[in-house]
């Protein structure tokens, strides 16, 4: 009662010297302050001004009803959300308010309105009595997702920086990779595998096919389950999105790979948790899955990224990629790039476990995957149209007539897309000027990611291969295979030396072996004219030799838009 009073008093009598300093309509998810409270999520119109942060109802035609208001001062932290959980409301950027003894989480349409918001309000919080410490994940079905602490007002487990990020990469916004994750994983590992011993050989979790490859894309390289497999009594370690059976020797013994025996299932986990053992990778990140994230993905309809090819009307042809041709077309009102997959050009199987992963994928900067149709052969991949094309050629053909401002913004919504996948642990693996395209607004997006993984041709997936993209691959990845975010960061380097070299070729004379060379003496490529000094600043930040040097995408989006306000 007593926030509705003043909030009515705020109404009737506007208090002219506090500044509105943001406003905007965000999605809130009800505070949860009774037991019986229902856990909704409303969309309410937000106004953060110097005293307060509300929110209200907007009925069409009708005044908005103030539904909350939060004093500023009462504010205790504010920090986005790191969360690998699929989000059950359309807005998937979430950020917390905490105050008093209650989370407000709010949740933003975009990273950048994300990003504003929660600037915005450090910044008008930062002098309060703030807590040292806050929880980067949810608080969800009596849990912290971040600590597995049961008790909402636990103290928190990651050290709360009031004033944004700052120099280096360990920012709160890059908090997927931190060692404290990796331990708490471990410890709710052990804690797991304790169980599952007493159920002798039972399962870890039970879970369908498709929600496995759902988890998986939210989750780090080297997350694991052991599941049934789609043969009775048959169970199957996926460790992301790759699949292994367990299988019984003559001697009923376990394995995974064939000259690694063990006696127990638990045991043969325990061994590939610290060797990969042929493998792709060990079993790093043991991946749960618990009520409400199997709830979160029974709403998802079943088999949406399936395309019904009646609904399909085909064009003309608008040109050729790695798979094979690719066709204009009609979907559902929507007009579409229509990849037709030549048979024998991609591992249709292992493509068609993720494409629900990839559809899944969804950013105002990424090329939109809209769906598969499988049901026919060539087997064909629906994406957003993208009018005008190739960004590589784009730049080419307008040479000489690129905006410095131009040429920095084609660089962040690179950037801005990128950061998103990092967010999603999602790698591209081909990151280049070649595979982002130009909408009909003179937007950038990112096209391709991940889809290298799923091509047949060894010409272009060895490093060995004569196809291979040397030029825009880390070091690790041209030694040992090595991708992740942070490969994707260097291959970003790159790609804006393309962009201020308005498209020329990297390492123009030189041999694959002879640019191995220079990158191991230490060189790099240089200056590009038309780069400012910052910007090639940040070319070299991503050329490191070593990964964990680079900046995150996060860290690279918040430079370049800093660079842009200039
Ligand atoms: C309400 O549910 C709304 O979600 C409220 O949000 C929310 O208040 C209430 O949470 C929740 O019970 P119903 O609409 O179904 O009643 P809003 O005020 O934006 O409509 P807060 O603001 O607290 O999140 P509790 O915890 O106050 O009950
Ligand atoms: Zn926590």
């Amino acid at each position: 009662a007593q926030e509705t009073h003043d909030t009515n008093t705020h109404n009737s009598f506007p208090c002219f010297l506090c500044r509105v300093i943001l406003k905007g309509t965000l999605i809130k998810k009800s505070q949860q302050k009774r037991r019986t409270s229902p856990c909704n999520y409303k969309e309410r119109f937000f106004v953060l001004n110097t005293q307060d942060l509300t929110y209200s109802e907007q009925r069409p035609g009708k005044k908005p009803v103030q539904k909350g208001c939060i004093e500023l001062s009462r504010i205790k932290c504010v920090e986005i959300v790191c969360s690998e959980l699929p989000i059950p409301c359309s807005n998937k950027y979430p950020f917390q308010v905490v105050h008093d003894n209650y989370y407000l989480y709010i949740f933003a349409p975009d990273n950048d309105c994300r990003l504003r918001w929660v600037r915005a309000l450090k910044e008008e919080t930062k002098c309060n009595d703030l807590v040292p410490k806050y929880h980067p994940n949810f608080w969800i079905e009596g849990k912290w997702k971040c600590c597995y602490q049961t008790e909402k007002m636990a103290t928190g487990c990651q050290e709360y920086n009031p004033i944004g990020y700052g120099a280096g990469t360990t920012s709160p916004y890059y908090s997927s990779s931190s060692s404290s994750d990796v331990l708490l994983s471990y410890c709710y590992y052990v804690q797991h595998i304790k169980h599952f011993k007493s159920l002798k050989v039972d399962l870890y979790v039970r879970c369908s096919y498709q929600k496995v490859a759902v988890l998986f894309v939210q989750n780090k390289e080297g997350a694991f389950m052991v599941r049934d497999s789609r043969h009775p009594g048959v169970y199957t370690v996926s460790v992301f999105t790759k699949h292994y059976q367990i299988r019984e020797s003559e001697t009923s013994m376990f394995y995974l790979a064939e000259k690694y025996l063990f006696n127990t299932i638990p045991e043969l986990i325990q061994y590939h948790q610290h060797n990969a053992a042929g493998l792709i990778t060990r079993l790093r990140h043991p991946v749960s899955l618990d009520k409400e994230s199997s709830q979160n993905h029974a709403e998802l309809s079943d088999g949406q990224w399936e395309v019904d090819p009646l609904e399909l009307t085909l064009g003309e042809e608008v040109g050729s990629g790695q798979f094979g041709l690719v066709l204009q077309g009609q979907w559902r009102g929507h007009r579409v790039a229509v990849k037709m997959v030549r048979e024998g050009a991609m591992s249709e199987e292992d493509f068609k476990e993720e494409a629900r992963v990839m559809t899944m994928l969804s950013h105002c900067k990424l090329v939109q995957l809209y769906g598969v149709c499988t049901q026919q052969s060539p087997m064909c991949l629906l994406f957003e149209f993208m009018e005008k094309g190739c960004l590589l050629d784009y730049i080419k053909a307008q040479k000489g007539h690129l905006s410095q401002d131009t040429l920095l913004g084609m660089c962040l919504d690179v950037s801005e897309a990128m950061a998103y996948l990092e967010s999603n642990n999602f790698i591209h693996r081909d990151l280049a000027a070649r595979n982002c395209l130009v909408s009909k607004n003179n937007e950038v997006k990112v096209s391709d990611f991940g889809m290298t993984r799923f091509v047949l041709d060894d010409q272009y997936t060895s490093s060995q291969g004569s196809k291979f993209p040397f030029k825009w691959s880390s070091p690790e990845v041209i030694k040992y295979s090595k991708f992740s975010s942070k490969s994707d960061v260097w291959s970003f380097g790159v790609f804006m030396w393309e962009v201020y070299t308005e498209g020329r070729l990297p390492y123009e004379n030189q041999t694959n072996s002879e640019v191995v060379d220079s990158l191991n003496a230490g060189l790099r490529l240089l200056k590009p004219r038309l780069a400012p000094e910052a910007v090639y600043i940040l070319m070299e930040w991503c050329w490191k030799e070593k990964p964990e040097q680079r900046p995150s995408f996060t860290l690279l989006l918040h430079e370049l838009a800093s660079l842009s306000e200039l």
